[in-house]
């Protein structure tokens, strides 16, 4: 086990080393995951790096069989080849063998497919809807406002901003909040894919899809659409922003606001509390 651990880091060292790692995004030459953000996208990155390590033992042990085999059964080695042409206990073993191995990538094959499909219970809903070619967004348990998310064209980029990856308005979401996606279309497929969170799900025109992550560190995050929708399907691109509870309250308001929408019955109690609060300690 400690070879085994030992060989995914060389691997996983060798492989990160090779592109500068940014959060996020993808970086110039990168040949690894982006960092991860969610617990799927953490046993995601996981179970890549156990797989890595058994195709690297399956790979290295059929070679050195290879060559042994090329060099020792040679015309000049072996001039009188064997007749043999069954052996019951080998072909047990090579039947057997891959059987357990497979069984045992299974076990955290099912956990995984699991959590990323099961979605707990949400502290939030977003609802993500694809179109030919930009993303609208809804916010059904905040007042149901909604945007349109459209790409940044290269004439309009700032300094510091993402060829690409840039859209005009922004998702954003709590941190360590337990996200619900609902992803759908109106015209064609698109898929709502993030590769920090570790999420892709198609988007189906009249079928409403269920995804969900929870982001645990604040920063942006960019995905794009990763189904195939037409001429301008590389230019649809998704940017969330994962901030503070509080920061994300204060969105949320202002978002209502400019939407015409009346404040959230919880901040209509927070401020009668707060009035309530102020007055009882002037009256005393
Ligand atoms: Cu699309």
């Amino acid at each position: 086990m400690r070879f085994g651990k030992f060989l995914t880091a060389a691997i996983a060292w060798a492989l990160v080393s090779s592109g500068a790692q940014a959060a996020g995004m993808p970086a110039p030459w990168q040949k690894y995951y982006q960092d991860a953000v969610t617990p799927v996208m953490e046993s995601v990155t996981e179970f890549h790096n156990l797989l890595l390590v058994v195709i690297t033992l399956i790979t290295l042990f059929v070679l050195v069989l290879l060559a042994y085999t090329v060099w020792r059964f040679s015309e000049k080695r072996n001039p009188v080849p064997s007749q043999t042409t069954h052996h019951t206990m080998l072909e047990m073993v090579w039947t057997v063998v891959p059987v357990i191995i497979l069984v045992l990538i299974a076990v955290p094959s099912f956990k995984l497919l699991y959590l990323s499909d099961v979605v707990p219970k949400a502290d939030m809903t977003l609802k993500a809807t694809g179109h030919q070619w930009y993303w609208s967004y809804e916010y059904p348990d905040h007042g149901k406002f909604t945007f349109d998310s459209i790409m940044v064209p290269d004439a309009d980029i700032k300094p510091g901003q993402h060829r690409l990856l840039e859209t005009d308005t922004t998702v954003v979401v709590p941190v360590n909040a337990t996200v619900r996606v609902q992803v759908t279309a109106a015209d064609v497929l698109h898929a709502w894919a993030i590769p920090a969170f570790g999420v892709k799900m198609d988007a189906v025109p009249g079928r409403l899809n269920e995804t969900w992550f929870k982001a645990t560190k604040e920063g942006t995050y960019y995905g794009q659409c990763s189904e195939l929708c037409g001429v301008n399907h590389g230019f649809m691109p998704i940017k969330v922003q994962v901030v503070s509870k509080e920061a994300f309250d204060a969105w949320t308001a202002k978002q209502r606001q400019a939407a015409g929408i009346a404040p959230a019955p919880r901040d209509v109690a927070q401020d009668l509390a707060q009035k309530f609060i102020q007055t009882s300690n002037v009256n005393r």
